[in-house]
């Protein structure tokens, strides 16, 4: 990655971040000042452990329909609408972008908690920031292989720990958990993270995806409770 490419990412992904900042703090896991839960704080300020939630030393696959026919040769990402310059990336130019990695935790709305993941990808903000998003955008909808979709407000989808990851604790990301891209939503319920992502929608209104329809919580907060609505 040359670093002249690396420096533009992150001057147009810091003023998207500007721009946004006022929304992201109003967000619950940036405001909640009675966050619910137990054990000392994570780096966001809230207890480690969300109320209702307990640790599994195993990674549970929670999906439709299992993984869909997807590889790294077939995968590709769209990443369009309410943009100013959309973007087609296959898998060879995805993993020629900034990579990012980070440690952080994953609650599913059944109640389990993994803890201490360290993922590797590329981070949702340097996506927006490389397709322009216009002033107008809002939201985003997010497609997957599988025929599942689930929806983002901006504010928290350009969170730094929100990542569309190619790997898992050093390994590539496994097939039943997305592989081979996924995203992840580390302070926000599990389900809004699409595996096997195929589709970013930038959308200047909130619609609603797949569990979102059917009464789960649109905004998702682990730390409200906030499962279903
Ligand atoms: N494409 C796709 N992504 C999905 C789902 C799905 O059915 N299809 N299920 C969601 C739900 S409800 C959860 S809890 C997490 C589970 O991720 P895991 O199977 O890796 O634990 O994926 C989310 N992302
Ligand atoms: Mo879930």
């Amino acid at each position: 990655m040359a670093d002249d490419r690396q420096a533009r990412v992150l001057e147009a992904r810091l003023k998207l971040r500007e721009r946004w900042l006022a929304k992201m703090k109003a967000s619950p896991s940036m405001s909640d000042d009675r966050p619910r839960g137990t054990g000392p704080a994570n780096r966001h300020g809230m207890p480690r452990l969300p109320e209702g939630q307990h640790q599994t030393k195993n990674w549970p696959v929670l999906d439709l329909s299992g993984p869909p026919k997807v590889d790294t040769s077939s995968w590709q990402l769209t990443i369009d609408g309410a943009v100013e310059t959309p973007l087609l990336l296959d898998w060879k130019s995805f993993n020629a972008l900034p990579q990012t990695e980070d440690t952080s935790d994953f609650h599913c709305v059944t109640t389990w908690s993994l803890m201490d993941s360290k993922w590797g990808g590329v981070s949702f903000a340097d996506l927006a920031a490389m397709v322009h998003p216009l002033a107008s955008a809002t939201h985003v909808m997010t497609y997957a292989y599988d025929g599942y979709t689930t929806n983002l407000p901006l504010e928290e989808a350009l969170k730094d720990d929100v990542l569309l990851v190619t790997s898992w604790n050093g390994q590539p990301l496994p097939k039943e958990h997305g592989g081979p891209v996924r995203v992840i939503t580390p302070q926000l319920y599990a389900w809004k993270g699409a595996k096997w992502v195929k589709r970013i929608e930038f959308l200047t209104a909130n619609k609603l995806g797949f569990w979102e329809t059917r009464g789960y919580s649109n905004t998702a907060h682990p730390w409200r409770d906030d499962r279903y609505s």
